[in-house]
Order: C-alpha cells, then structure tokens, then sequence
C-alpha cells in the first residue's frame, strides 16, 4: 500500500480515471534518473526531462512521497488512460462516386443530410466550402498532425495528401535516419512498443477525422476541407492494450514539433489533469503550432466540468476546443459546451468520410472505404482543416492570431450563443476573408 496515499490524492475528482505507471517531470538540470532509485525510462523528448515509471507489484523501493521530494524531482503524476471523447455513433458504410453531394457540412442544401434530435436539416447551414475554394484549396507546405487511433495511409483517397517521413523513406531499414529516437518512421509516429514502426488505424476514427481535412480532390469518393495539403498521422493508440496513455500525447506532441508541423487536431482525452500533457501544448504553442481539440459528447457544461484537453484551454492560448451543431445549425443535444472554454461550433453530425473496412485485403492491409459518424471527433477536423486552409495563405500568422481570427470570424447564431466563446459555428469563407461580427 505504499502507494495508497497517491492513488487517493488523485483519484479524488475522478473516481473512475485509470492510469498506466507515472510520468516524471526532472529539474531541468537533472537528466539521469539513477539517483532517485527506480527503474523508471525516459520519454525521450526534447520538451523536457520526462520520465516513465511503471512500477512492478511488491516494490522495495522509494515511495511516491520520497520520489515527489527528491531534489531533481519537479513533479510527478499518473500516467492516465485516455480515451476517445469524441464520437457519438458510426454509421453504415456510404458508397457511390460523388460523395461531395452527401457531404452537407461542406455544401448544406437541406436535402443530403438527415436530421438529429430536435434539429431539421437546413439549406445553408454549412461552412461555405465551395466559395472558400474560389480563394485557395491548401498547400503542400502546410502540416498537420493526427493524433488518433493512427490513419490509414495507403486509402486511395488519401494517399497523394500524405506527410512523409523522407530521411527514413531514403534511408536505412533498421535505422533511425534522422535521429529523432524513432525508428523507421516513414509515416508519422506510432508508440515504441507497437510491432510495426507503421502508424496505420484498425478502428478508423483516425481515417475518419483525416478525411475531414484532406480528401484529395479528384474524380472519386469525398472532398476534404484542403484539396492540398500533408497530413501527419500521430498514432497515440497503444496496439499491446488498445488504449490510450498521456505518454503517448507528449511524445506525438514532441515529435510534431521536431517535424515542424504547423496544425495538431485531436479528439482523444479524458483522465484528469496532467500538467505533462498541458505543458506540452504550450510547448507546442511556442514553436508555432495550434492545437485543435474535440469538446467530447456528454453534454457537458465545460465551464463547470472539468474534461481533458478541453479544459487546459485556460492556460494553453494556442487552443481552439470545437463543439458539434447537425445540420440544422443547432448544438448536437450531446456535444458539450460552455462559453468560457468551447472554441465554436462545427458540423459533426452524419459526416461523410474515409474509413477503414473490418475485412482486411488481399494484401493483409486494412482497405480504404467511407462511413457516417457523428459527433464533435468529426467537428474539430473541420476546424483544423480550416485553420490549415487559412495557414496556405497567410503562413506567418501566430496561434494566438489563428485562435483570435477563428472567434472573430465564426459565423454567430442566436442558438449557439450561449455555448461557445465565438457564439457561433465555423464558416470557411469569413475565417479566410477575415470577415468579422460586430
Ligand atoms: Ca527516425
Ligand atoms: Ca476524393
């Protein structure tokens, strides 16, 4: 019982979050961590001393309180279980050539979409995609990462949009090329004790929100919000337990800032709070990154609730939380909110995009298909996709700038007023026109 005292320390608030082992933070001119006794590894990340330390049953050594005074010691915490907050339900796969007319969070006519609970469809109530396009559809030059459940890379529709790892791609097999601690990692980042060095998605969320932002825009399947652009899948997933920890955020983080991404998006969270996992958002804000999170589908009143990373918003000035309005322009009855912590609105119902089929192929690969879901997983990719859009043609902008132009420009509704700090829902031809309320 040794580490009694912790666990009730923790789980006060939270009576039901996991964790995985603890994440130290070191003093920032310790590094080792032999003085302190344990068999503890470092994270291996250039954002700070970390370590990780999963203790075995029957520890003889330090207790948490002896390791939480010792000098080199800044903080430690749990290691927790994060989860996917974002989705609400999948649908059946959609099939056909044009999947643009389906897509009514793009091009809302008031017929392609079903309605939810208490909202009909509404002509209109989209993003404005098609004018926005008129001004650009995205560059290659911009990145944005994933953190997910991985992507599917190789989907047809996605596969021309893909960030690549080129040091690796043009390297050596069995060696790690461009020295950043990870190991033939061609296509994004994938957590060190998965088998394969592959980031790739076998419960198609991940695919889902990449979708989102970048289909590629030629003669079949959807569109994504950037014709053009590079999408970094960061596979946050653990393949041993099919979970997820905070470990695995802080090093995606890391890992997309040494790869000079410009976009991160992410609908996973959950546990509690973890300054680890908050201190690399900033970090992530100080190296010029705007980070993009889903608010999760409790119907939750955030200003009072406290949800992972959604409520780091209060510190973390890069952060843009997005709740999810149907399609007839209300909020989804379950999408949380709060006007001091949720960003804005999206659209995140009944949302068209890549997913990944349960029979595998020929090849022994997942294959590429289209799916329904819903939820704000599927708005907040409609929000980076656009702050990437808007990224294309004004690069130089700050997050702090893009968080400012986002509210400024959101197209207000007197339905959403009260939910958001922007009062409104994203429209991609005001956020690219700077077009602002009064
Ligand atoms: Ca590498
Ligand atoms: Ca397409």
């Amino acid at each position: 019982m040794k580490h009694g005292f912790l666990l009730l320390f923790f789980t006060f608030n939270t009576f039901a979050a996991n964790f995985n082992g603890y994440i130290i933070k070191l003093k920032d001119n310790y590094s080792g961590n032999k003085s302190l006794g344990i068999n503890a590894k470092s994270l291996n990340v250039s954002i700070g001393n970390f370590l990780l330390w999963k203790p075995v049953r029957k520890n003889i050594g330090p207790t948490l309180e002896e390791i939480k005074n010792h000098p080199s010691v800044e903080y430690i915490e749990p290691n927790w279980e994060l989860k996917n907050i974002g989705i609400v339900s999948e649908g059946p796969d959609v099939i056909g050539d044009d999947l643009f007319s389906k897509q009514w969070g793009l091009e809302n006519t008031g017929k392609n979409s079903m309605g939810t609970f208490w909202q009909r469809p509404k002509k209109g109530v989209d993003i404005k995609a098609k004018k926005a396009w008129k001004i650009t559809k995205g560059s290659r030059d911009i990145i944005i990462g994933v953190m997910d459940s991985g992507v599917l890379y190789t989907h047809p529709d996605l596969i021309d949009n893909m960030w690549i790892n080129e040091a690796e791609l043009n390297g050596v097999a069995g060696v790690d090329d461009d020295k950043n601690g990870y190991v033939d990692d061609i296509n994004g980042y994938t957590p060190p004790g998965n088998k394969l060095p592959h980031p790739t998605d076998k419960s198609g969320h991940g695919t889902h929100t990449a979708g989102v932002i970048g289909m590629v825009h030629n003669s079949f399947g959807g569109r994504g919000i950037n014709a053009n652009i590079k999408i970094m899948p960061l596979k946050v997933k653990n393949d041993k337990d099919f979970k997820y920890y905070v470990e695995n955020q802080v090093q995606a983080i890391d890992y997309a800032i040494n790869k000079g991404v410009n976009v991160l998006t992410t609908s996973i969270g959950g546990g509690d709070y973890s300054k680890a996992y908050e201190d690399a958002i900033i970090k992530a804000g100080e190296a010029g990154i705007t980070f993009v999170t889903a608010c999760g589908n409790e119907n939750k009143n955030l200003n009072w609730q406290k949800i992972y990373p959604p409520s780091y918003n209060d510190k973390a000035e890069n952060m843009i939380v997005v709740c999810h309005h149907g399609s007839g322009g209300k909020k989804h009855y379950l999408s949380n909110h709060g006007n001091k912590v949720a960003t804005i609105m999206a659209p995140g119902s009944h949302i068209v995009s890549t997913a990944v089929s349960l029979n595998p192929g020929p090849d022994g690969l997942k294959t590429g298909i289209y799916k329904k879901m819903s939820g704000s997983s599927m708005a907040a990719p409609h929000v980076s996709g656009a702050v990437a859009l808007l990224l294309s043609i004004e690069p130089n902008l700050s997050p702090e700038e893009v968080v400012e132009r986002v509210i400024a420009t959101a197209k207000k509704e007197r339905k959403l007023k009260k939910h958001t700090i922007s009062g409104g829902r994203l429209d991609l031809f005001r956020l690219l026109n700077n077009t602002r309320s009064k």
